[in-house]
């Protein structure tokens, strides 16, 4: 069988040969496939090394795959792969990776397990679900899952008839965000975020620490911006890679970003550098909003974020006249002090005043693709609602992912109803949910704790049981669909080789529980190939199509401009823009954003920030063999001032403690001048105290471990990170 990229490759064989006679030797002609001696077939599937789901493809030669590159097919990554993407091989070959189901044999916390078989382990859990559901009720299992993979079990989960169901994805990192522009325009942004970035005449990066923050296709239309002559505003604490790259860096004091945006807002109206016209059709209440950063001056602002007043002034004027292709970047983890969605408000608000939702070098508009679903029984009302809080306590947190943080305050408290287990699905919940030392604390009340992974990560230690999951390289998961893309896609993730060692693919994972919990009807399909050609049945494609092809792409709108007015509106309650919140008015909320002080750093202590490292993802991939090479540990960015006055110099290994006296491990120091002096700063993921990771184990600080406090955004539910104060530890 010859597939349309092997027929490419031989049409494109054929035409060299025929077009030249090489004046040289020619290097050996091998037939199309061939490396060598051995036959290479090409597959094509979806990366997991981080969440932007770039197009793979896999060279497999006997079995094994052998590298992995960018499909050049795939309209996001466009044959570009990361640092991370093309370790992917790393992953599947980690020989640290978990290998049988493991049931616990010693204490919680002690790591000791002995391997079992997989029927054993589903008849366990199976049997375990079976109780835990006739004596408390379906909804005392909470599911913690993260990643494409997860949707098996969600379904699963379903069906068994938890409603607690939540990603760190949403109060961690999107959800205040997602909410804030929900209000404002009536939908969210999704990943990849729709940020026009090649377009844009001016981008605004909030935070969003573009080029350490890798995804690959947001890169390349920042750096096409750039190249473009785009200018660019970066607001950060620390002189970032964007920093280095921006017209105007303001280092604004942590915490302080509502004040700029309104005084940036201020200085629009004020000088009537707005989009009126744009205004005038699509948004309600901006009278409202007028009066109310009447008063918040650039003078204002000035003491309160440390930026000059005529800073602020210029790069106000520099989005009035670069508007509506003024890419303010939304932002992704913005669970930052608290007050994260009223920040995602003003950041909506600004992009609204600019005319730039909907145009052109500003955010652009999702296109849907229709998709078949599965005829299933009904899945079974929960009775007793949720007990993340979501909805009731965080009026506007959303269904769909919950709010990590709540489930593990009802396992502490109870309340309302007991938490008796945990099922935790490709989340690593000890480096990615904050104040790690209460989730263990909630772990310990458990009757039953299971983890779902690829790697023997920390939070294995108190689990009861481990099954291991094939890797994304191995198995087939649900397609992309990606509806977020200016050409929007459906994209597939199917196995380059079987799994290794007794390692099982999700899906089969969770049919296999389904089946011994009597729930098969909510899985009517046998094969993964079924499951897709059922979601494909709508477009027109075939499953073989897209397995072969890796990604088809379909027309799309991106723009008001390409809509007719009727496909104009917005999905709020008065059809328009809301600069001014009804909805956030009636739950006694703020309808237009006011300015917080955060938390203030005790004395002698430094805010600690954090972010990314272009080659690592996460605490997932600091196990990797090359991405280890690259970069094998962290280091603590300090300002030289504060070195000078800590006693400490560049490369110098110490103790990070936090106003609470957790130490961190030992990490060396980055004297620099390219952060504030009231901050300090460590990539995210490091610092690992899973023994079983051996070439992570002990390397470099944990932000997690030393986030012993949180600043809870009341609407949302989100975890603001950035309330932990740290200094060097007395040796
Ligand atoms: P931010 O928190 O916005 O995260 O990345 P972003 O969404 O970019 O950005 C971190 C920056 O905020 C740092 O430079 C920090 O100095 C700055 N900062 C700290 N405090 C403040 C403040 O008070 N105000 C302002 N204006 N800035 C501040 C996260 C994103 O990265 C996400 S959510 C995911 S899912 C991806 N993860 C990921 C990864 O793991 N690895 C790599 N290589 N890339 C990734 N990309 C994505
Ligand atoms: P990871 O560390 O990548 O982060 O939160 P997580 O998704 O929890 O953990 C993923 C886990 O899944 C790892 O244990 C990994 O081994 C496992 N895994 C990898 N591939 C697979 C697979 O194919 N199948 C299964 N079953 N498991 C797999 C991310 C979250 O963290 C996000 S999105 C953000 S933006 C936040 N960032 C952040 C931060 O910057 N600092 C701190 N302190 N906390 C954070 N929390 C949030």
């Amino acid at each position: 069988e010859i597939t349309r990229r092997r027929f490419l490759g031989t049409a494109a064989t054929l035409g060299a040969g025929a077009a030249a006679t090489p004046a040289v030797a020619s290097p050996p002609v091998h037939p199309p496939g061939w490396t060598g001696t051995a036959r290479v077939e090409k597959i094509a599937t979806t990366c997991e090394m981080c969440f932007w789901r770039c197009g793979v493809l896999a060279s497999v030669s006997g079995g094994k795959v052998v590298r992995v590159e960018g499909n050049p097919d795939h309209p996001q990554s466009q044959g570009r792969l990361c640092a991370r993407g093309n370790a992917g091989t790393g992953l599947l070959y980690d020989p640290d990776r978990l290998k049988t189901p493991l049931l616990r044999t010693g204490a919680r916390g002690e790591g000791r397990f002995k391997p079992v078989g997989w029927d054993e382990a589903l008849d366990f859990l199976a049997g375990r679900l079976v109780k835990l559901r006739e004596e408390h009720g379906p909804e005392s299992v909470a599911f913690f899952p993260h990643g494409n993979g997860a949707r098996f079990f969600a379904t699963l989960m379903r069906a068994y008839g938890t409603p607690n169901s939540a990603e760190p994805s949403f109060a961690q990192c999107r959800g205040p965000r997602e909410v804030g522009y929900s209000l404002t325009f009536g939908q969210g942004l999704g990943s990849p975020e729709p940020v026009d970035l090649e377009e844009a005449r001016l981008v605004v990066l909030i935070g969003s620490h573009l080029g350490e923050n890798v995804f690959t296709s947001q890169i390349t239309a920042f750096a096409t911006g750039l190249a473009r002559g785009a200018k660019l505003i970066a607001v950060d604490p620390r002189f970032s890679t964007a920093a280095s790259k921006a017209d105007w860096w303001l280092p604004i004091r942590p915490g302080t970003d509502i004040a700029l945006l309104l005084a940036w807002m201020n200085v629009l109206i004020a000088e009537g550098l707005y989009d009126s016209e744009y205004i005038k059709t699509y948004a309600a209440g901006f009278d409202r909003l007028a009066g109310h950063v009447r008063e918040f001056t650039p003078e204002w602002a000035e003491p309160i974020t440390e930026i000059p007043a005529g800073k602020i002034r210029e790069t106000a004027r520099a989005m009035g006249k670069a508007k509506p292709a003024v890419a303010v970047h939304p932002g992704r983890h913005v669970t930052w002090y608290g007050d994260d969605t009223q920040r995602a408000r003003a950041m909506a608000i600004l992009t609204a005043l600019l005319g730039s939702w909907g145009r052109k070098g500003g955010l652009f508009l999702p296109t849907p693709i229709s998709r078949g679903s599965f005829d299933l029984p009904d899945f079974p009302d929960s009775k007793r609602g949720r007990a993340d809080g979501a909805g009731t306590r965080f009026p506007l947190a959303v269904e769909e992912l919950g709010v990590t943080n709540g489930l593990i305050d009802a396992t502490l408290s109870g309340d309302p109803y007991p938490i008796k287990a945990w099922i935790v699905y490709g989340q690593n919940m000890l480096e990615s949910i904050p104040q790690p030392a209460r989730t263990i604390e909630a772990i310990g009340k458990l009757d039953l704790m299971v983890v779902v992974d690829v790697l023997p990560v920390d939070q294995i230690r108190y689990a009861d049981l481990v099954l291991p999951e094939a890797t994304y390289l191995e198995r087939y998961d649900p397609p992309t669909i990606v509806e977020s893309a200016k050409r929007p896609f459906i994209a597939v993730r199917s196995p380059a080789c079987e799994p290794l060692f007794e390692s099982k693919p999700g899906w089969w994972i969770a049919k296999e529980l389904a089946k011994r919990l009597k729930l098969e009807a909510f899985f009517p399909w046998e094969t993964p190939e079924q499951h897709l050609e059922t979601i494909l049945a709508p477009t027109g494609i075939g499953v073989r199509e897209l397995v072969s092809r890796g990604a088809v792409v379909f027309p799309g709108k991106p723009y008001l401009e390409d809509r007719p007015p009727v496909e104009r509106s917005f999905d709020t309650a008065s059809g328009k823009i809301e600069l001014y919140s009804e909805a956030l008015a009636k739950i006694g909320a703020d309808p237009l954003p006011r300015y917080t002080p955060p938390v203030e750093p005790p004395r002698g202590f430094l805010r600690l920030i954090y972010g990314r490292a272009p080659v690592h993802s996460f605490a997932r991939t600091q196990n990797n063999e090359a991405l280890s090479a690259l970069m094998p540990e962290n280091e603590v960015w300090l300002h030289v001032s504060v070195a000078r006055d800590w006693g400490v110099t560049g490369g110098q290994r110490i103790v990070l403690e936090n106003a609470e006296g957790v130490k961190s491990s030992a990490v060396r120091v980055k004297v620099t001048e390219g952060i504030r002096t009231d901050c300090a700063y460590l990539v995210h993921g490091f610092g690992q105290r899973s023994r079983a990771l051996r070439r992570a184990f002990g390397r470099g600080a944990s932000d997690n471990s030393l986030m012993s406090r949180v600043s809870v955004d009341p609407l949302t539910g989100g975890t603001g990170m950035r309330v932990n104060f740290v200094r060097a530890a007395k040796a």
